[in-house]
């Protein structure tokens, strides 16, 4: 289990991974993936039990993660490789003809650590709530991590899924939202607002937490109290910047779904330090 030091370390890595595929691919979702940069490298280096080595596609004996909002592809890429799922040189691959590494994760190409497609928002954690509860009727003790967006969470079927995790007390799901307050177009406010998220998922039956993305000792203390409930389904929201680690990118949704020119690539990496090294 990685330490808060290390956390960091490989955050700032894991940002500097992000910016560059996209900027290499020309295309992608580089805001809401920084932003979530922090909670995916603290779930794949502290919080989830795992193993690249011994990991398949079958999701049993194993804890799983199911990214609903496939756009954030270049963070799950990022961690998932740097991690051990994949080499890391694949990066530079992303959105590439004949790539594992589509914009939205493709299963199909057999990319290790991916257990289904996303891109269609709002269909994950539908998902992960079957599996969880499978893995309940089967008698196992692993969780089911799943990652869901604000914008995202617009969408009907999210809300069918929570009605139904929570009427068949699936308590070793763990879903979290990236709660950064944009959209594709703009404010979740002004799109459609979906405030307060806190008041709507307690209101559904589950287990609500509040937690601040960016602070590494919050992050792990909201998985902590996760792990100490249950009977209900988790939900815990997570407040985060989108563009989080560079100036210029942090806290628009213009950095949604926009790829950096080559000079804006390289002001991001000076500000961003290598720590693991580059691909
Ligand atoms: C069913 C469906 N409708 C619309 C889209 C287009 N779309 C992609 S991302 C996005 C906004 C998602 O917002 P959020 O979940 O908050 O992600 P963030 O902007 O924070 O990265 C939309 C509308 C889609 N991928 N799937």
């Amino acid at each position: 289990m990685a330490t808060i030091e290390e956390l960091k370390k490989i955050a700032s890595q894991v940002r500097r991974d992000i910016v560059r595929m996209v900027t290499t691919a020309k295309s992608g979702h580089p805001g809401g993936s920084m932003g979530i940069t922090d909670v995916m490298t603290t779930l794949y280096f502290n919080e989830m039990q795992h193993d690249p080595k011994t990991w398949t596609r079958s999701a049993h004996g194993q804890d799983v993660f199911l990214l609903s909002a496939g756009h954030l592809a270049p963070v799950y890429y990022s961690v998932l490789a740097r991690a051990g799922y994949f080499p890391i040189s694949e990066l530079g691959t992303l959105r590439k003809f004949g790539s594992r590494l589509q914009g939205h994760p493709c299963v199909t190409d057999s990319l290790p650590g991916v257990f289904k497609p996303s891109g269609s928002l709002g269909q994950g954690l539908s998902v992960a709530a079957g599996i969880a509860l499978g893995k309940k009727m089967d008698g196992e003790d692993n969780r089911v991590y799943c990652l869901c967006g604000d914008g995202e969470s617009e969408e009907g079927q999210i809300w069918e899924a929570g009605m139904w995790a929570a009427h068949h007390q699936v308590d070793n799901l763990i879903a979290f939202t990236d709660w950064n307050g944009q959209q594709i177009d703009g404010p979740t406010t002004s799109i459609t607002a979906i405030e307060d998220l806190s008041e709507k998922w307690g209101a559904f039956g589950w287990d609500v937490i509040i937690a601040d993305g960016h602070d590494f000792q919050s992050i792990l203390d909201a998985f902590q109290v996760a792990h100490n409930k249950n009977g209900k389904p988790k939900m815990i929201l997570f407040k985060t910047i989108m563009g989080q680690g560079v100036d210029f990118m942090a806290g628009t949704h213009v950095w949604h779904g926009k790829a950096p020119s080559a000079d804006q690539c390289a002001a991001a990496m000076t500000q961003l330090e290598e720590t693991l090294g580059d691909y």
